[in-house]
């Protein structure tokens, strides 16, 4: 994976694989992907969402769908319907284990959190049209401990980020297609949320559309 190899100090290193601190806790590599690797990394993602295909989670309680459709890959699968939010070793329609995470998302985890423990989870966000997602913490989590990496593929998203309450002022950011962004330490428990995307600004995405990938650490270690 180009991106992993080149932070190892490629003399080649492009600009935009500059790491970005963005504020306390997050780190922004803009263009961590470049465009061949975005391609080959939709690509892997598509071939197992074949296997595990979208579904729309619901809202605890009220069951409310949401507006972005999800699915996971990895042992363990972030889950949300009316009886709450929860990590599953199965996809709730096929009953099948979730597919194995790509080789090339652990080696980008491994280059970019250096965090010792291996990824469980790789949760996909699909984002089309008016689909967004409210602030929220993410803290069904055992492993507190272990930051968060996040990578965008098509659309643009408009990104919001506060703090560690709901009435902490909050900042925006665009995220684009290729770009990696960990989330560790005071922003762990940061509320954040998608605000939008951009239709058509990018074309990676057969039929368009975003696709956020979340790597998290569930367990302990
Ligand atoms: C900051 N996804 O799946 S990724 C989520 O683009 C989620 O689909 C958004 O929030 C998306 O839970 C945002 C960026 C992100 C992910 C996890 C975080 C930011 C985070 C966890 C803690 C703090
Ligand atoms: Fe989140």
């Amino acid at each position: 994976m180009a991106c992993g190899e080149m932070l190892q100090g490629d003399d080649a290193m492009p600009h935009s694989l500059r790491k970005l601190d963005v504020s306390p806790g997050i780190v922004l590599w803009p263009g961590c992907l470049n465009p061949a690797a975005q391609t080959a990394l939709i690509e892997d993602v598509l071939v197992r969402v074949r296997e595990a295909p979208f579904y729309r989670p619901r809202m605890p309680r009220s069951g409310r769908p949401f507006s972005v459709e999800e699915t996971n890959f990895g042992t363990l699968g972030w889950y949300s319907d009316e009886a709450g939010y929860r990590y599953e070793t199965c996809h709730p329609r096929t009953r099948r284990p979730w597919p194995p995470m790509p080789e090339s998302l652990i080696a980008l985890w491994n280059a970019l959190t250096k965090h010792p423990a291996l990824p469980e989870c790789c949760l996909i966000n699909l984002y089309r049209g008016d689909a967004r997602m409210g602030l929220h913490q993410d803290r069904d989590e055992a492993a507190l401990d272990a930051p968060v990496l996040s990578i965008s593929l098509g659309d643009d998203a408009i990104f919001r980020i506060g703090g560690t309450t709901r009435r902490s002022p909050t900042r925006r950011f665009t995220l684009r297609s290729g770009d990696a962004v960990v989330f560790g330490g005071v922003a762990r428990l940061a509320y954040h949320g998608i605000d939008r995307t951009i239709a058509n600004s990018c074309s990676l995405m057969p039929g368009g559309g975003r696709i956020n990938l979340t790597l998290r650490r569930v367990s302990p270690f």
